[in-house]
């Protein structure tokens, strides 16, 4: 396959690159550099040390022999991103190339505008870049879970057939986010799905859980191939940013109850769960949505875990129930059925307290890059 990546040089983008280019694909990496600069703007930059996606891409070529292609610029101006499609006419499109955070899409106007503007012109450049050059190529597009919130109801797959007034018909299983960020990821589902059904485009929408780990495959033995890791309040997931807190000696900062439930998943998964989507694409005309999660965890379970964990380390954890700088709900209902892709052919891997081990390893030996400063700033929803 050909495979367009975009948002090359993010968390999951440098890994996915790697995964389908170690698998005999044509990779092509696309990035504007915003997760960098960011972490540079508001000095929350990675853990692991990243050489950019031009000198990464160079050492994976010296380590593999295999090419990754790359191409720094920004997809929301389609006159950058016309071409690569034309140049390149890809079978696949990733599409991580959104602003992922939802407290940074919180913290004031002009950090809202960026992330509307940006969430929703890359996914529109996309399409009709599509549309241009080949309709038939498959978007797969890093959707969210919290697109649907925290309903009172199970969470299907996507879709909901709802009965009326003796009437029946299929929609979009209902959607209430709790941050800007995830507000824009409904509406870029909603864009797809529009142009799905007026277009025919094919489109496969990953409804991911917040992910943890740092370690693929192709990076577990070779460090300079190290993904992005944040783990700050901004751009880091809940469980990363718990154990570099047990490591540096900071109280976990569990938010609010910590009843909060959430579906979780390893970052070797999503590998796979991208992969396995490309292998098999949606069919034209649809819009098929998967739920990208392996397990599901309150916040208080995994502050248990790595607690846990930390100490058989020998680190002296501590858990902090702090006043929740977030708008959501602090005890709900959580049941979300996550059964597609494993019918995929995906095997989890779950979190274990090895998994949990590795991880404090690895964190432990950049302790030196914590800035404990950027651990907590309460960036507040209201
Ligand atoms: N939380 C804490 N303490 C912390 C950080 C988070 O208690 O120090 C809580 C949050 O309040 C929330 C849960 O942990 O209830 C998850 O928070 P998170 O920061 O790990 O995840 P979130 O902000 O929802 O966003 C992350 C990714 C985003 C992805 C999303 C999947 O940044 O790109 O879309 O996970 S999901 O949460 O399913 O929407």
């Amino acid at each position: 396959m050909k495979v367009l990546v975009l948002g090359a040089d993010g968390y999951l983008g440098w890994p996915t690159c790697m995964y389908f280019s170690a698998r005999g694909h044509d990779v092509v990496g696309v990035d504007n550099y915003f997760r960098r600069l960011a972490g540079i703007q508001w000095d929350c930059e990675s853990l692991t040390p990243v050489p950019n996606l031009v000198q990464r891409a160079r050492l994976w070529e010296e380590r593999t022999g295999r090419v990754i292609q790359v191409a720094i610029g920004d997809i929301t101006d389609y006159q950058f991103l016309l071409p690569i499609f034309q140049q390149q006419k890809p079978d696949v499109v990733i599409h991580y190339a959104e602003q992922p955070s939802a407290p940074y899409s919180m913290l004031n106007r002009d950090t809202a505008a960026f992330t509307v503007r940006n969430n929703l012109l890359s996914t529109l450049n996309i399409v009709y870049a599509i549309k241009e050059v080949n309709p038939l190529c498959h978007i797969i597009k890093l959707g969210t879970m919290g697109e649907y919130g925290t309903p009172n109801i199970d969470i299907e797959e996507g879709w909901l057939e709802i009965e009326h007034q003796g009437r029946r018909d299929t929609f979009l299983f209902p959607r209430q986010a709790s941050s800007l960020y995830h507000t824009t990821k409904i509406q870029d589902t909603d864009l797809l799905w529009f142009y799905v059904r007026t277009w025919g485009l094919r489109v496969t929408d990953l409804m991911q859980g917040p992910v943890y780990g740092i370690t693929t495959e192709e990076s577990v033995r070779d460090e300079a191939l190290a993904t992005i890791f944040n783990y700050d309040e901004i751009f880091g997931t809940v469980l990363n940013r718990f154990v570099v807190q047990a490591v540096v000696g900071h109280p976990l900062t569990v938010y609010g109850k910590g009843q909060q439930i959430r579906g979780y998943l390893n970052l070797k998964d999503t590998m796979q769960c991208v992969y396995l989507s490309a292998l098999k694409p949606a069919e034209p005309g649809e819009l098929r949505i998967f739920n990208q999660v392996t397990e599901t965890f309150t916040v208080n379970d995994l502050a248990a875990k790595v607690a846990t964990v930390g100490r058989s380390l020998g680190y002296p954890v501590e858990i902090k129930h702090i006043p929740n700088p977030r708008v959501e709900k602090e005890e709900h209902y959580y049941n979300p059925r996550y059964t597609g892709l494993l019918e995929l052919g995906l095997q989890p891997h779950y979190l274990t307290d090895e998994v949990l081990a590795e991880m404090f390893q690895l964190v432990a030996s950049h302790r030196q890059n914590i800035n404990t400063k950027a651990i907590f700033r309460g960036v507040q929803w209201k």
